[in-house]
């Protein structure tokens, strides 16, 4: 009985050595993101699990709503054994301290969704980036609205255009410059364009802005929006609601979809008519994927990864989103 239990503790041991060792030997990685409750942060955590499970490594993911806490995360992950991290920082201005709190920790970074801006204004170009193609975006989700507007028979001249603008982050400003360079282009006077700051990037900001501009041009009878992504363009289409203005006398065309599909599987069509669905998997499992690479065996991402986008409607929404 004793040689019995002696056997079994040396066993006992052996089996966490090798346990502790391969846990050791497997990588992890951190994923940042802005805000963690909106649904395109939620997908690219999503898609960066399944090339973790798929590749066999671990992602920490952490919401790095502020400053505070993407620097303090950052020092979480090095203390956690992470080798490298992905984030969409909360502020492009923070670039510089990311990247020196990055090579403090001898973390490799990768920056998605928002570019970094360096002390001079200008774009950290050292820093490797997956974004997304911001103005093409923005001039096709003007283009769509372009359309919708000649489907419907509608004058241009007519239309107020709420400009929901967020121009302090630079990828916001080139999609709605680039929406609204389209819209110019197929005849909208730069007299009718009402652009509408929002303080926060998410609904509310969105339909409080709106609220505003609604309220002050009473005299408009027909709306078109578009702004940075869903959210902003799905609080002026709620706010638009408030005044009166439903399907028929108003269009939205938003940027992300992940946000887009609760809205069209509303009964009652809503102004929402479509939205640009950008690729949440290529920034979240290619993100991931190239980090672990880069990490496991030295093999550098590409500097700079531009990404499109797909329109989608009611129509083709249940297909591009894989849904029944
Ligand atoms: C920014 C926006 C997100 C998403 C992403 C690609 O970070 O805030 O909603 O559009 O770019």
């Amino acid at each position: 009985m004793k040689r019995v239990l002696v056997y079994l503790t040396v066993w006992l041991c052996v089996l966490s050595i090798v346990s502790s060792v391969s846990a050791a030997e497997r990588i992890k990685i951190g994923f940042i993101v802005k805000q963690p409750d909106e649904s395109w942060f939620q997908d690219e955590w999503k898609y960066s699990d399944q090339a973790a499970r798929q590749f066999g490594f671990d992602v920490i993911k952490i919401g790095g709503t502020d400053g505070e806490k993407v620097l303090n995360g950052i020092d979480n992950l090095a203390i956690q054994g992470a080798r490298g991290f992905i984030i969409c920082t909360p502020d492009v201005k923070l670039g510089p301290a990311i990247a020196a709190k990055a090579r403090a920790n001898r973390l490799k970074l990768m920056s998605v969704d928002d570019r970094f801006i360096g002390p001079k204004g200008a774009v950290m170009e050292d820093v490797h980036h997956v974004g997304i193609s911001a103005s093409n975006i923005g001039s096709l989700a003007g283009r769509t609205i372009v359309n919708e507007a000649k489907a419907r028979g509608w004058n241009l001249k007519n239309v107020g255009f709420l400009r929901m603008s967020f121009d302090s982050l630079p990828t916001i400003k080139e999609r709605t410059d680039g929406a609204t360079a389209a819209l110019l282009a197929a005849g909208l006077p730069k007299a009718r364009i009402f652009d509408s700051p929002m303080k926060t990037l998410d609904v509310e900001g969105s339909f409080n802005a709106a609220n505003i501009t609604i309220t002050k041009h009473p005299d408009i009878t027909l709306w078109i929006v578009v702004g940075g992504n869903d959210n902003s363009v799905l609080g002026a289409i709620r706010a638009l609601e408030g005044h009166r203005f439903r399907a028929d006398s108003a269009i939205g065309v938003g940027i992300n979809g992940t946000e887009a599909v609760a809205e069209f599987q509303k009964k009652n069509k809503t102004a929402f008519i479509a939205t640009i669905l950008l690729n949440a998997r290529q920034h979240g499992y290619d993100t991931a994927k190239s980090m672990f690479l880069w990490i496991r065996d030295g093999k550098e991402p590409p500097k700079i990864t531009w990404t499109a986008g797909t329109v989608m409607t009611r129509k083709n929404y249940k297909s591009l989103m894989g849904l029944k």
